[in-house]
């Protein structure tokens, strides 16, 4: 019984479900459709990377001896959609079944429930075991829980695959986290290492002449194009972030500096999303080169934190509650996003720094896209769907199952609490704290009321302020509700007045 195996663009691995037990007439079928590259108005270097990866994949397995069928995006045929290009192609090489690994979204999962009756064929969906936790595996995780932390998460993760766990059963070192030596604020001289840039091959040359033509009115920036595009080019980027990089990824991983994209970041998220690396392998070689000697525990430690728990938990909050996740908006946040987060400018320097690093390199790390862009929308109350959707869009390392449990959850706490405990709220004096910023803008931290004064901190405490009935019974708030009643009846009006003209002066594109 010949099969057709289709790879979706995320699912660039040898070793995906799909092609277990593959048959020498069976077909893999890859496809670039618009309605994949267009459903968000992707970042043209997103789209360009995947499209890169998808071809050179295709190259790549086609010399190993499979049968593949790859649709380019300009072919005449190509009906413009997943399920187009599965229909068509079934019909046209009469297969007699379809194998697909379950896919990132639960958009596509509908797409791929209905294929079964549309095409006439059995339609088997695998489970995509690349992640470390199945979606089973997590849901009996949470079965009994009243609230999913995902530091107890983690734990069990280290336990199930060994990593950083003494022949006794213990957590290397005698701490399961080490989170609090990851939070220093940037110094002078913080070490910022030049970045693989990879020569371009034929292929992508290509890719880029196709994006530059046909996706031109997306936000972002096509070129300089530097990312990865293949397995072996991935792996040379995680050795080289393992080597030169992971030592310092611990102490600074919250820093921001002006003009530093990356800093000691790892980059490695759009690698690992679409399969060209398995978490599996990061975070051995993290764990090996702790175990070298080669870096400190706190850095080994913080890093497969990232992708051995905090990656597997996301993904398991979006399967386990969507598709009502999407749907929810818990702070009833639906203030229109404003004009800077497509590039307009606007006198505040920490989002102006975080849009143009977006901009250029489809790329912002994780405390900016969470304390800045994120905290900014969070306190201005903005629609939780179009932040969303901004983030969907942007970011090249963007699929809905990691994109939204982090922006609607731990980014917005439009889940009410689900992702985060308290909301990742914060005013203009963790900006300064954390990154150089504020030394570049013409408000000032430190200022409240004044014409000058950083919009974060009225809007700050006017999050505070309103949304009072649904925050104030959070312990981890006690604090801050008490240093809101101390202050007079008159300075809290001052504040929320002031907030309301920032609101106005935002939407008027005048902040
Ligand atoms: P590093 O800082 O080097 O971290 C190492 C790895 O850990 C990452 O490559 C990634 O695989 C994993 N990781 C770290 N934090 C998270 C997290 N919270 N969730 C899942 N994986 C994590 N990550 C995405 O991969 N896609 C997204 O669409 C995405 N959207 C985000 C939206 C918001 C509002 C926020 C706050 C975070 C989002 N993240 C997303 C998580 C995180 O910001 C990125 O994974 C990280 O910035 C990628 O850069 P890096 O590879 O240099 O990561
Ligand atoms: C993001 C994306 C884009 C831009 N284009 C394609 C494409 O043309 N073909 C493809 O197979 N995948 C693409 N992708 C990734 C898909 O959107 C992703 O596989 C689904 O959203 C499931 O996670
Ligand atoms: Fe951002 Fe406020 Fe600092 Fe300006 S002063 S950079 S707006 S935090």
């Amino acid at each position: 019984m010949s099969s057709l195996r289709l790879i979706l663009g995320d699912q660039l691995s040898e070793s995906i479900s799909s092609l277990n037990d593959f048959q020498k007439d069976d077909w893999i079928l890859l496809c670039e459709v618009m309605e994949e590259a267009t459903y968000v108005k992707h970042h043209p270097k997103k789209i360009a990377f995947l499209f890169a990866a998808m071809r050179h994949f295709a190259v790549e397995m086609q010399a190993k001896g499979f049968k593949l069928r790859y649709v380019k995006l300009t072919d005449p045929q190509n009906s413009g959609s997943f399920t187009g290009e599965v229909h068509r192609i079934a019909q046209e090489l009469g297969v007699e079944r379809l194998i697909v690994t379950e896919p990132g979204e639960y958009r596509v999962k509908c797409m791929m429930e209905s294929w079964q009756e549309l095409i006439g064929i059995p339609v088997e969906i695998r489970v995509d075991d690349r992640f470390l936790c199945s979606i089973q595996a997590f849901n009996n995780w949470a079965k009994d829980k009243k609230q999913l932390r995902m530091e107890y998460f983690y734990r069990e993760m280290r336990k199930k695959y060994h990593i950083l766990i003494e022949k006794n059963g213990s957590p290397t070192g005698g701490k399961w986290n080490y989170d609090k030596e990851n939070r220093k604020p940037p110094t002078k001289g913080l070490f910022s290492p030049k970045r693989i840039s990879h020569n371009k091959s034929s292929i992508l040359k290509e890719v880029l002449r196709l994006v530059a033509e046909k996706f031109s009115d997306h936000f972002g920036m096509l070129e300089p194009f530097n990312y990865a595009i293949t397995r072996a080019q991935a792996l040379i980027e995680l050795d080289d972030f393992i080597d030169r990089i992971l030592s310092n990824f611990g102490d600074y991983q919250d820093a921001m500096l002006k003009g530093e994209v990356y800093l000691n970041h790892s980059l490695l998220s759009s690698y690992i999303n679409v399969g060209l690396l398995l978490p599996l392998e990061v975070c051995q070689k993290a764990e090996t080169a702790y175990r070298n000697g080669k870096v400190s525990l706190n850095a080994a430690e913080g890093f497969i934190r990232q992708i051995l728990g905090w990656r597997e938990y996301i993904r398991g909050i979006y399967w386990r509650y969507m598709p009502e996740y999407e749907e929810l908006n818990y702070l009833n946040a639906k203030n229109p996003l404003p004009d800077f987060y497509w590039g307009s400018k606007t006198r505040m320097s920490c989002i102006n720094e975080v849009i143009s690093h977006t901009q250029q390199h489809a790329y912002s790390h994780h405390i900016q896209r969470l304390m800045i862009s994120g905290n900014f929308a969070l306190l201005a109350g903005l629609d939780v769907k179009q932040v969303q959707e901004w983030y969907l869009a942007v970011y090249s390392d963007a699929y809905e199952w990691v994109e939204m449990p982090n922006t609607l959850g731990m980014s917005l706490f439009g889940d009410g609490g689900i992702v985060a405990s308290k909301p990742y709220a914060a005013s203009g004096k963790y900006i300064k704290k954390m990154s150089n910023f504020c030394q570049h803008c013409s408000y000032d931290p430190e200022d409240m009321l004044g014409e000058n004064a950083c919009p974060f901190n009225a809007l700050y405490w006017d999050f505070i302020a309103r949304n009072r009935e649904k925050l104030k019974g959070n312990q981890r708030l006690f604090y801050v509700y008490s240093t809101w009643e101390k202050f007079s009846d008159e300075k809290q009006r001052a504040i929320r007045d002031k907030a309301a003209i920032t609101l106005v002066c935002m939407n008027k594109g005048e902040l």
